[in-house]
């Protein structure tokens, strides 16, 4: 790799974005920090922040139940986060956005919601590269209604087996669900042709997009998936947001999820009516706050485009590819080109467990993921028990890298391997 080019001259001006950012500013408490834990979460620029503030401030009321002037304004502003929300995504509205508390959230509702009507003996296909978001949902449904699960397996070069797939997607398949962008072994798998075969079969498709939204530029309509899934606290947004898209005439034939006020049009003693959508799916007071800072995430994404994002990330893991395998002793887990690949890079060092190696980072100002990274059926698939997890983002650059590099250098000297 032509590394003296690569070196500090990514696409993004890193230095800059992180000014932006008052974590990750000098003056915060804590100096230097390079963070490598966006798969976790992201950090918040200040515009995401002073949105979230200004409507605490400025026009606090609830949505979609007074008619005064403040509560006017909080309803136009929730409403134009799920519009925001659909033309990011390329949805047809934001009637196709439902706000959830998280992807997970936005899981568990289709896990209900879907298998709801299926009969014992019926599919569902995963991966076994699942989050347990995207797996135990589905198992626990699974298990009240007698139906069956299939995994797609994950071959030696840590991409999904697609020969397998199409075994596995029959006529007797309802519901293919599968991770968008591994958060462990950074694989960005082939969803749209996955959704080709469940169409194909009469299956409904759901996409897990909880890394790929904040990374890669997302068109649901050219992905062609029924359902996709993801957070807003991974890509600069608060926590407590998350967001399902659906197809609108599927959401509308679907029945809500929880119940309450916000979700209905005409209630009786004995019967409801249900309001239209995205409010169907959306009972009690809502995350107002969080989807007004997701709204301005958005924005903040969108100024500098999540093409030239995903460019950065793609010659940011490039660097840090080569980078790491030159360290003796380093094994990763994941594609070793960028391919196919997101910035996500997990790794072990020989002879040092994976929580020390992350402390010890940790001691240099670096800050990683170690663990089973909520995934431990793809952990026994690849023989370990855990594994040190980098994840870049738009503020990080080759300066992290190398700070990474030489941090895992100084660990090794510590633990004498
Ligand atoms: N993964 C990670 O460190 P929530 O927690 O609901 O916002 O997102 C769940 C989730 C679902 N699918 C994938 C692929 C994910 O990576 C995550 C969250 C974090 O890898 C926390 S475990």
């Amino acid at each position: 790799m032509k590394r003296s080019i690569l070196k500090h001259s990514t696409m993004i001006r890193a230095i800059e974005i992180k000014k932006d950012f008052p974590i990750l500013n000098e003056n915060a408490h804590r100096k230097n920090l390079v963070y490598l834990d966006n798969a976790a979460t992201s950090q918040k620029p200040k515009s995401v922040i002073t949105a979230m503030t200004r409507y605490y401030e400025e026009f606090n009321a609830n949505v979609h139940r007074s008619v005064h002037k403040l509560s006017e304004l909080a309803t136009e502003a929730y409403e134009r986060a799920h519009e925001k929300t659909a033309q990011f995504i390329g949805a047809q509205s934001g009637e196709e956005i439902i706000f959830t508390k998280n992807t997970t959230e936005a899981l568990n509702l289709l896990a209900y919601t879907l298998c709801k009507n299926l009969k014992a003996g019926e599919e569902i296909v995963l991966t076994e590269m699942e989050h347990h978001s995207n797996l135990v949902p589905w198992q626990q449904i699974a298990k009240e209604k007698g139906l069956t699960i299939r995994f797609i397996k994950v071959g030696k070069d840590f991409r999904l087996d697609i020969k397998h797939a199409r075994s596995l997607i029959t006529d007797k398949t309802k519901i293919v669900s599968c991770v968008h962008l591994s958060n462990v072994l950074g694989t960005i798998n082939p969803v749209k042709e996955l959704a080709q075969l469940a169409h194909k079969h009469g299956a409904v498709m759901v996409v897990d997009g909880a890394q790929s939204a904040a990374h890669l530029p997302i068109d649901v309509k050219d992905l062609d998936c029924d359902f996709f899934a993801f957070s807003g606290h991974k890509m600069l947004g608060p926590t407590g947001i998350g967001v399902l898209y659906g197809k609108k005439s599927l959401l509308e034939n679907m029945d809500p999820f929880l119940f309450g006020g916000g979700m209905i049009a005409e209630v009786t003693l004995t019967d409801v009516k249900f309001a239209d959508l995205p409010a169907k799916f959306e009972a009690g007071t809502p995350n107002i706050a969080e989807a007004i800072g997701l709204s301005a995430a958005i924005e903040y994404l969108e100024k500098i485009g999540m093409t030239t994002i995903a460019a950065h990330e793609e010659r940011l893991t490039e660097y840090a590819l080569v980078r790491l395998s030159t360290i003796p002793g380093l094994t990763i887990y994941g594609p070793h080109n960028t391919t196919r690949r997101g910035a996500v890079i997990s790794f072990n060092v020989e002879g040092i467990h994976p929580h020390d190696l992350a402390s010890a980072l940790d001691r240099y100002g670096v800050a990683v993921r170690a663990g089973n990274h909520c995934t431990m059926p793809l952990m026994n698939r690849l023989g370990i028990n855990g594994s040190a997890r980098a994840s870049f983002y738009l503020y990080n650059d080759t300066r992290d890298v190398d700070a990474l590099a030489e941090a895992i250098g100084k660990a090794k000297t510590l633990f004498k391997v």
